[in-house]
Parts: C-alpha cells; structure tokens; sequence
C-alpha cells in the first residue's frame, strides 16, 4: 500500500504518463496536461528530476506555473493499483495560454477516487424496485429497459418513448456520444419525442441567425484581440467564458495587442478597443472591464429587461441614417435589407423609452462600434452574445435584429468581427436528422400525461427546466405510479416486471423513469433506474471549442464500478434490442438496431463524426462537415491541445490544416450564399410575462457564478463550494432588503403564478432597486420554479424573464458566522 501524501503536492517524475486534456466544463476549452505515476514515486525537485521541468529548488518565479492542491488525486485502477495524477494547465495551447479556472483547475480533485470528492459516483447500474434502490448488473438493468422500450415500440409506437438528452460537448457530450445516443434515438428507435438538456424540444439556441445564412461561431478567439470594439450582449464572460474573457479580451481593452493590428490591418486607425457591455445588471464583468480599460473605456448598456430587439434596432436605424451602414457589401452579399429596415425603423426616442437608456448613450454606442475611424476604415466589431438574449424576451427577434446590424456593418467575415455565442458547454454534435416535422414541448407532454418512458441522459431537469414545479411535481407523481406498482409485484421476474411496468404507465398514467448519468443527483427522487456513465479522462472524447477548435481529450484512467461511455451504453441497449427482435423472428425490426457494434468509444467517433462523404451513409447533422472524415484520433492526438479548427480544409503530412474565419469569402449559409436580413419587430414583453410583471415586485433574473458549475453535480460534494453557497443566492439591492425586513443570509422565499422557491439573501449595492439575481440550476432553490411556461415560435424559453414577490422566511444561524456576504464584484 501507498500513502497518499499530504503535505505537500507530489511532483510527477520525469518519466510520468502525460496526457493531453481539454477541459470538461464550459466552451471555452482550455487545454491541459495530465501527469500520471505510480502513486508510491515523486518527481525530485530539481528541474531535471520532474516532468514538469520546473525547478521547485528556488521560489519559482511567478506564472511560471500554475499549480495547486486541487490539480492532483490519486486513483485507483481496475486491477487496485494506485495512481497519482496531476491536471495542469497547458502554456503552450493558444486557448489559455496557461491559465486555469476555479472550475478547471478543480479537475483532477473531481476525478473518481473512492475516498475523494467523486465517492458518490454511481458504480453500477442502479433499479429502484418501488421502496428501495438495488444496485444490480447491466444484463438485468439492461433486460428491463430494453424490455420495456420493446413492449411500447411494439404496442404504441415511438411515440411512447420520451428522452431529455445533452447535445454538447466536454462532459455529459462529445461527438462520440451525441453519436451514440442519436443513433438510438433517431435512428434505431425512431423517436421524435426528443428534447435537449437546457430546453423544452428539439430545437436550436440559433434559429434566427441560421436562417439568415450567419453560424454562431464564425470567429477566431483571436478575434477579439483585434477587434475596435466589443459588443457583449446578455454575457457575463468573466464568469462564464473566464479564460476567453482574461485571455483574448483583456489583452486588447488594456492595448496590449495594438501592436499586432497595426501590423495585421496596415493603414487602420488602431487603439486599444472600447467595449459596450448589454445587460440590465451591473455584472463582474462590467466592473472588471472599467478596471482595466478604464471607465471612459466602458459602456454598460444597463436596459430594461427584455428590451434588446429595441436597442438593435435603434443602433440599426441611427447607422443608416448616419450612412455608416455598408452599402456595397450589402448590396452584393446580402438581400432583405430594405423589407427588414422597413421593421425594424425605430427613432433614438422609442428606443431610448422602450430600453430606459438616455439617447446619448445609445449614440455613443453607435459612434463607438460603427463610425467610421480617423483612417477612414469602418471599425472591426465583435458582436458576443450569450443567455441573457438566448434565453430573453423572444429569442428569434432578438436575433434577427442583432444579426441584421451586423450584417448591414458588415461585422461578419473579417477578421476582428464575428457575432459569436460565447458559448456555454463545448459543441459536439453530431447525429442523424431529428425524425419529427414539428418542434414538440417535450415538458408540456410529460405535465399532460403522454409518454410512457422517460430516459434523461446527461442532464437534470428537475433542476434547470422551465415551470419546474409543476413539471416536477406531474413527473413525481406518474413515477409514484410505477413504485407502487412494483412494490406490489413480490418474487416477479424481468418480463412480468415488464408487464407490471408497462401496466402502470399504459393503463394507470404512470411514467417509468431513468437517469443516465455520473452520480444520482436529485434525479433519483422520482426515477426507477439509474445507468452509471463515464467522463473524459475515463474515455476518449472529442469536442470543439466556441471557435471550433476540435481537440481529443485522451482516457487516461479507469471509470469507477462498471461505468460507461454514454455511447456505448446507446450501443448495450441497440443491441439488447436487437437480440430481443432476432429472438421474436421480428428481422425487419431487427436491422433497425444494426451498426452499434462498438468496442470502443473510437468506433463510435468513426461511425458518426468521420462518417460523412462515405459512400452509401444516410445524412447526417454534424459539426464536422463534409471533411469530418479526415480527422483520426492518431491526427487528433499529435496535434494535442491546440487541435484543429473546423471544418478542416486538407490534411498536410500529419497535420491538420483547419478554418480561422468563417465567410470571408463573402459566401454565407443560405442556397444562394446571400446573407439575409430579417424583419424585428419590437413587441414588448410576451403577455403571460408581462402579467407576471404587473403582479409581482422583483424581477428574478438568474444566472451563473464563476465557482459554480451548472447544477453543481461535481461542486454539491466540495465543500469549497457547498459550504460558500449551501443553497442558491438572490443577490438584491440593500433598500429593498431593508424594505421586506431581509438581512445577509436570511432564507426568503420567491415566489409567483408558476411556482415558489427559496433562497440565500444577498443583498448587494450593485442591484438595482426591483431587481434580484438568482444562482440557476442549484441543489438547494431552483430559479427555474419560478420560470414562466412561455416559449417563442421555436419552443425556445425565456428563463430569464421571470417577475416574482419575495417573503422572509427565517435565518440559519450557521450561515452568519460561516459565509462572507461581501460585495462579489470586483470593486
Ligand atoms: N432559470 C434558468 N434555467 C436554465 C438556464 C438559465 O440561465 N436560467 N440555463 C439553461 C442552460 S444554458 C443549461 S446548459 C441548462 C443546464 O441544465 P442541465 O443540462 O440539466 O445541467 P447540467 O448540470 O449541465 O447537467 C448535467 C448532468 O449530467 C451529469 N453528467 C455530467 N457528465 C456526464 C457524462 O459524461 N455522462 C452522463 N450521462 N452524465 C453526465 C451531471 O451529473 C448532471 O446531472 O439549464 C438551463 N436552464
Ligand atoms: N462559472 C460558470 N460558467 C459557466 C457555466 C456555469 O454553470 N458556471 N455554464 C456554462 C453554460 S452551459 C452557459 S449556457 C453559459 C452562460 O453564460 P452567460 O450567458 O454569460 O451567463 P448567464 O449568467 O446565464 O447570463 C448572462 C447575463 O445575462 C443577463 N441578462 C438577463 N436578462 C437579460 C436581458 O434581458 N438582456 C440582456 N442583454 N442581458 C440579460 C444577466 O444579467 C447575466 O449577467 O455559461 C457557461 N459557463
Ligand atoms: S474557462 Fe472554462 S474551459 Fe477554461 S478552465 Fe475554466 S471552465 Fe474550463
Ligand atoms: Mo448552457
């Protein structure tokens, strides 16, 4: 036996394992190096003795490295020996250049050790059998719910066959998985009852702009460090995109990369870029921004909730009148700019009324992003946007107005532009065509009794959906069904089970529900079956970046118990199916479960990802394009952290040879490669929002913390993070606080037409007056309780526009001596 050392980080030796990691969480991507040893060895501390080549002999100087406690661990492997592993970031990958985050650089404390943070990750598959959790093996799991998936294919249809699945990247995705797990859906089971992990149906974050020929992610990183200006709509980028933001905007707000556009766009006025940040509330990035760029460097465009369609179109009609719209270009590139201005016309007045932002300001924007410099040269403009317009008021106006000022300032296609997302987990999709006509609220389906089997893979909606309560409340109620059903059925074996199951939803209204994923997590309130899955670093897994850098993240350890990668738990249940047709002579049924023969998750990316342009493969959706087929893991894995960005043009020796731009050829995403401009118009708040508004005090804004990581699957077990938040926090202006009798660290209660949920006062001076900002998806309080049903022409949610009263209702003594309710702004 090892011991585990504790005094000191163990430093990898020379001859250490290393490995090329991209980080799990959000978009961004940051790469990392994973260091793996024998537990009972450590590096020495001269430069030549450690594989991180650092002298640890003299203070290190500092950046030099980046390396803490929480970037090691020691595993176990299947076979019990001991492993440390290290997970640092990479200096030499030009996504952070270096740099972690208080989310990556936990890493490697997150990875499964039995006696580690991740002790609670599912081992083996779990069924609940109505009073009581057993865990059990695959084969029996596996006869159940492929059993009960056949009864309801053969007896009613697909359509009794609901799923809540991821579609992203990093962690819970990846190409292999989206694969997998589409391949059963669309294709094997045919399935049209689909929804995605952050919203209702099947659908896209981007309907607006897709249809206007313009991608979402259709710059460079580097583009913002040549930008003159950056627009950030509806993003808190210090927070949630951390090392895009430090690594690739600060450089440029502080003229660091004056330098390189001078040499890059010779002949160009070139300054260190002003931002203009949208977003009703005075976020850590406001204040952080007006730190480095100074304030005269910083607009922050603090509008009314849910008016962004009016600001666009303001800023548009103040350009054109102006003359600063690009004629030429969209005279050439583009159509429908006449017919959209005829929409979109709105006077600095109306837009200054409907924003609550005084004119002046709104010009000064214009000025900044779109008048031409004293070169003469119109200005290079970013445009990033993330959930503050994806989730707001009428996500496909919203877009429509954003990208139509973009176009007319031709702020696409050159480098230091874009109108980006920023992005929230990495991409990786890739899948065959969604099998239905029309776009289905799964949620609606499932609150109206419809559906029989529920499978939610790699997401928790129980704590980030819409109109939560209720949804949670029906789904609980049908899974009761089902419990009691089985807690009735004594000594059954797998088929009447099955028949018991399948009684219980088809005749009782009852639901049977399963959860594929890391750990239980509140799922396992109502669910029956708990499937234990595998993440990177246990599996290969590609994903690309929000500048479509594709980068293969390599298994470097054992995933605990008999865990899986999701795609290879799609191809167990495709092939249990299979067998169960062959069995019942149904051939024809049968083959609709062909091709998951998979030993490896790397099948599953050669299927899928490499698939397109293979003679005689059935149409795909996927990120990879029509050259996806080039990309191999052995190519993936020499060109490391830095990968290479989609769509690849051509392969050179061994390297990879990807896009830095999209449409700088002035050739967009439409049949005729015209842009198109959409009509916006600015409708005000949807009714049942505005009803909300009228009722109810407080807007409940909500969103992210830079600590926290989604639903806090990891984080709930670290008390880093449990104990400075032990339930979601509100942050609320201090009059307001004063006014309902509220004090730092009361419990109060949120509470409207939808729903009621509870919260951690955090009263900041920060907020404004009638407004609050609420930590999504957590454990204890869920902001999406009190979330409106309300879903645009796309079934896409606003879950940002939420109005809700607030109620003392008591004070933890514990929490007053334990949590600092300091200001969280940098101030
Ligand atoms: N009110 C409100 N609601 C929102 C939002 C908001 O801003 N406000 N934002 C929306 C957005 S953008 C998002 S992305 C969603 C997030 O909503 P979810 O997708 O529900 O949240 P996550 O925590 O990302 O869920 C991931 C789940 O998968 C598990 N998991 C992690 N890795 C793996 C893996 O490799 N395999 C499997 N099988 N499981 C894994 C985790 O334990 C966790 O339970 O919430 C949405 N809801
Ligand atoms: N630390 C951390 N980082 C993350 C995540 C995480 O859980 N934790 N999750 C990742 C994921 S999945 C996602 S989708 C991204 C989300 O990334 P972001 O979109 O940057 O994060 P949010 O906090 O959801 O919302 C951003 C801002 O929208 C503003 N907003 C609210 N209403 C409006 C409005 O009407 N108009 C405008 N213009 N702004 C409005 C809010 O005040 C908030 O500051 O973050 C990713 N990164
Ligand atoms: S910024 Fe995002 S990708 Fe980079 S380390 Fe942090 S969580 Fe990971
Ligand atoms: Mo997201």
């Amino acid at each position: 036996m090892s011991t585990q050392i504790k005094d000191r980080i163990a430093l990898p030796p020379k001859d250490a394992q290393k490995t090329n990691m991209t980080c799990h969480f959000c978009i961004v991507g940051c790469g990392y190096h994973v260091y793996k040893w024998d537990a009972n060895r450590e590096g020495g501390r001269a430069a030549s003795q450690n594989a991180l080549g650092v002298d640890f002999t003299r203070q290190v100087p500092p950046l030099q490295i980046t390396m803490t406690k929480a970037m090691t661990n020691t595993v176990t492997d299947h076979s019990g020996k001991r492993w440390n592993i290290m997970i640092v970031p990479d200096k030499a990958c030009v996504v952070n250049s270096g740099l972690s985050s208080t989310r990556g650089g936990k890493m490697a404390s997150y990875m499964y050790a039995h006696d580690g943070i991740g002790r609670d990750r599912l081992k083996s598959p779990r069924i609940n059998r109505g009073d009581q959790w057993l865990d059990t093996s695959w084969d029996n799991a596996l006869a159940i719910y492929a059993g009960l998936t056949k009864k309801i294919l053969d007896n009613d249809g697909p359509s009794g066959l609901l799923y809540d699945c991821f579609d992203h990247g990093g962690a819970g995705g990846g190409f292999e998985n989206t694969w997998g797990t589409g391949k059963l859906m669309f294709s094997a089971l045919q399935t049209s009852m689909v929804r995605i992990h952050n919203r209702p149906a099947y659908n896209s974050e981007c309907h607006a702009t897709r249809e206007m020929g313009v991608g979402e992610l259709n710059n460079s990183y580097e583009d913002a460090q040549l930008s003159d200006c950056i627009v950030a709509v509806g993003c808190n980028s210090y927070e949630t995109q951390t090392n895009y933001f430090l690594n690739h905007w600060l450089p440029n707000l502080n003229g660091g990369t004056v330098d390189k556009k001078k040499a890059r766009f010779a002949g160009e006025t070139a300054a260190a870029a002003k931002i203009v940040i949208v977003d009703p509330r005075r976020s850590a990035t406001v204040a952080i921004c007006e730190q480095i760029a100074g304030k005269d460097n910083v607009l922050h465009l603090d509008i009314e909730p849910g008016s962004d369609t009016a600001l666009f179109n303001t800023l548009l009609t103040y350009v054109v009148d102006q003359g600063w719209h690009d004629k030429a270009f969209i005279a050439k590139f583009t159509r429908g700019f006449d017919d959209a201005m005829k929409v979109n016309r709105m006077s600095l007045e109306d837009g200054s009324k409907a924003t609550g932002i005084p004119a002046a300001k709104i010009r000064q924007a214009a000025e900044w992003a779109y008048k031409p410099k004293a070169s003469g040269h119109r200005p290079r403009t970013f445009h990033a946007y993330e959930k503050g317009i994806i989730w707001g008021n009428d996500n496909y106006v919203i877009q429509s107005a954003l990208v139509s000022l973009v176009l007319a300032t031709q702020n696409v296609g050159r480098r230091g532009t874009g109108v980006c997302r920023m992005g929230g987990h990495q991409e990786g999709y890739t899948r065959p065509p969604y099998p239905g006509d029309k776009k289905i609220y799964i949620d609606q389906e499932v609150i109206q009794g419809r559906g029989l089997m529920y499978t939610i893979w790699g997401t928790n909606p129980f704590q980030t959906t819409l109109n939560a309560e209720e949804h949670r409340r029906v789904l609980g109620r049908r899974a009761q069904i089902v419990n009691e059903a089985m807690a009735r059925a004594k000594g059954a074996s797998v088929e009447q089970m099955v028949d018991i199951i399948y009684d219980a939803c088809k005749n009782k209204g009852g639901m049977y529900v399963v959860g594929i994923n890391l750990y239980p997590t509140t799922l396992a309130e109502e669910a029956h079956m708990l499937l234990p899955a595998a993440h990177p670093g246990e599996m290969n897994l590609t994903s690309m970046n929000g500048e479509r850098r594709l980068r293969l993240s390599e298994k470097f350890m054992d995933p605990p118990g008999s865990a899986k990668p999701d795609c290879l738990i799609a191809a167990d249940i495709a092939n249990t199916l299979k067998a169960m047709y062959l069995k019942d002579g149904k051939a024809d049924m049968a083959t609709r479960f062909d091709g998951f023969d998979w030993k490896t998750e790397e099948d599953a990316f050669n299927d899928g990802f490499r698939r397109a342009g293979r003679p005689g493969a059935p149409p795909i959706d996927s990120q990879g394009g029509d050259t996806g087929h080039l990309a191999t893991y052995a190519l993936l894995r020499k060109a490391g952290n830095n990968g290479v960005q989609l769509p690849i043009q051509r392969v050179e020796g061994d390297k990879l040879i990807g896009t830095e731009i999209q449409y700088a050829d002035g050739k967009f995403d439409t049949k005729d490669g015209k842009a198109e401009f959409k009509p916006a118009p600015w409708n005000g708040l949807p009714k049942i929002v505005a009803d909300q508004k009228a009722k109810h005090r407080y807007w409940i804004n909500n969103g992210r913390a830079n600590e926290v990581w989604q639903t806090a699957y990891h984080d709930q077990y670290n008390s880093f993070v449990r104990d400075r938040y032990p339930m979601a926090y509100l942050e609320m202006n201090p009059e307001d606080a004063r006014t309902l009798g509220v004090a730092a660290g009361d419990v109060v209660e949120v509470f409207n037409d939808f729903g009621s949920t509870y919260a951690m006062a955090y009263p900041m001076k920060a907020i404004k007056a009638g407004q609050t900002f609420m930590l999504f998806g957590y454990i204890k309080g869920v902001a999406g309780d009190v979330t409106s049903p309300w879903v645009d022409r796309n079934v896409v949610p606003y879950y940002k526009g939420t109005w809700g009263s607030i109620k003392r209702v008591g004070s933890v003594d514990d929490w007053k001596q334990s949590i600092s309710y300091k200001e969280r702004r940098f101030a």
